[in-house]
């Protein structure tokens, strides 16, 4: 067996390992290493059939057998390489495929472990992956945002992010705020031109900021559809309100009773529809109430109304109609609103007012009868509010940094439109924008600022 020389150019001594699939049984599982000897430990866990040399020729997948720590065999299955530079890490990589068992896999790692590998930590590949030059720091924070996304809107903005959409968003911002320090660079000895170059420079500033609000104002939205719409269950007291969220869920989540004034509180829950998430939401039922506990209820319920996506906004058909339901039709936005008249197992005694805007459904909460009807109005609805999502910030750290940027430029923007503008001062907050934009997309970092960014991760990416 050949035994690699480790390749010079690595800038981490350590060859790292980990199972870098889920714990637990499945079809396969994989044991990735990285590091100088990454191959050479490789060959020691794997022989292949073909009695070709694990590694001799990069990216080639073989078969053969998985051996264990005394170079028994304990499962078969694949193995392949990378070479430095050319691997996820920017380091020689292995990896190999054995059947998905917890044991095998355990084996496998110990084994390397005998033979100099050190136990990767979370996120320690990704993070070598950053360091090597493989990626910036935004499209390193998206590899875990992507494994973690639980919704397809989330997905899409974590894929943007790997791809580097939104990194090439922010160093145009950096090319722009560049251009003007090299111009406010130029006249700092030279006080009289900056007032006379004041206005040239205003408008490739006031363009720099621009973007930048265009993207801090994405966050919101963003965490409106990380967590779904929010849609509100509403209505009079009595209704079927919840009793249309636990059908909506198919479990028993809020009370149902013949008492009107039950719920109180406002009941949440996650609802898949498909690909897609929302928030369900329980509401009180909106009456004029005299206790104070049902009083708060119903101030919920009507807050949530009005800060709901989508409303469901539910009448009992066996009940006539009552003069106070137009007050509440009225604070409901007919193109985010389905009608719901439930109770449709019952005998009819509800004539509703004419030239209602109103999609209208008629549901039984009791039979089911109707329910295909209200999950197709939140899956159109859903649909078309997620429709064409545009890369945005979706963490606090960038949040954060972009709205510093944003100050400084600010700052900097003020002091050009003074009378006598200081090129030192705009100079001075350009270079402390330019900064922030390093730290954020990691041209510049501190230890302590990965370390906390790469806690995040599981092992094994
Ligand atoms: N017949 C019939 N009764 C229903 C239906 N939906 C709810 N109810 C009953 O109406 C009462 C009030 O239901 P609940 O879900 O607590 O209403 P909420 O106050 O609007 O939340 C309970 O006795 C339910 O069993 C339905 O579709 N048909
Ligand atoms: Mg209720």
């Amino acid at each position: 067996m050949s035994i690699e020389p480790p390749a010079t150019q690595h800038r981490f001594p350590t060859t790292i390992t980990a199972i870098c699939t889920a714990a637990a049984p499945a079809g396969v599982g994989i044991v990735r290493l990285s590091g100088p000897h990454a191959v050479h430990v490789a060959q020691r866990l794997f022989r292949p059939f073909s009695g070709l040399i694990l590694g001799e020729e990069p990216r080639r997948v073989l078969v053969g057998a998985v051996l264990g720590r005394h170079g028994e065999e304990i499962d078969q299955g694949l193995a392949w390489i990378f070479r430095c530079p050319n691997s996820f890490t920017g380091e020689d990589v292995a990896e190999i495929s054995a059947h998905g068992s917890v044991m095998v896999l355990e084996a496998l790692v110990r084994a390397a472990l005998d033979y100099g590998a050190v136990l990767a930590e979370p996120g320690e590949f990704t993070r070598r992956a950053f360091l090597n030059g493989k990626m910036d720091l935004v499209q390193a924070e998206a590899v875990a945002d992507l494994i973690n996304a639980a919704g397809q809107f989330s997905l899409d903005q974590a894929y943007g992010l790997l791809k580097g959409q939104l990194s090439s968003r922010i160093r145009s911002i950096g090319q722009h705020i560049s251009k003007v320090l090299a111009q406010v660079g130029a006249l700092l000895d030279f006080p009289d031109d900056v007032v006379l170059a004041a206005p040239a420079l205003r408008p490739t500033l006031g363009s720099a900021i621009e973007q930048c609000s265009a993207l801090t104002g994405t966050f919101s939205t963003y965490l409106r559809r990380k967590e779904g719409a929010g849609v509100a269950i509403i209505g009079p007291p009595n209704v079927g309100k919840s009793s249309i969220f636990n059908l909506l869920l198919s479990e028993s989540r809020a009370i149902v009773s013949p008492l009107p004034g039950t719920t109180r509180d406002l009941i949440e829950a996650r609802l898949y529809l498909g690909g897609q998430i929302c928030r369900l939401i329980d509401t009180a039922g909106i009456r004029s109430a005299d206790d104070p506990v049902e009083l708060e209820g119903v101030e919920r319920a009507l807050s949530a109304f009005e800060q709901a996506d989508l409303v469901l906004l539910v009448l009992d058909i066996s009940h006539p109609w009552e003069p106070g339901f137009e007050a509440l039709l009225a604070r409901a936005k007919p193109d985010r609103c389905l009608l719901v008249l439930n109770k449709a197992d019952l005998p009819s005694h509800l004539s509703l007012p004419e030239n209602l805007l109103f999609h209208t459904v008629r549901l039984s909460a009791l039979t089911g009868e109707g329910l295909a009807q209200v999950l197709e109005f939140l899956r159109c609805r859903q649909v078309l509010s997620q429709e064409r999502p545009e890369i945005g910030v979706t963490r606090q750290r960038h949040l954060q940094s972009l709205m510093r940027v944003q100050h400084h430029l600010g700052l900097a923007d003020t002091q050009l439109q003074q009378e006598i503008p200081l090129a030192e001062c705009v100079a001075e907050d350009l270079r402390l924008a330019l900064n922030e934009i390093d730290l954020l997309l990691g041209a510049k970092f501190s230890e302590e600022a990965l370390n906390i960014i790469f806690s995040e991760f599981c092992i094994g990416k």
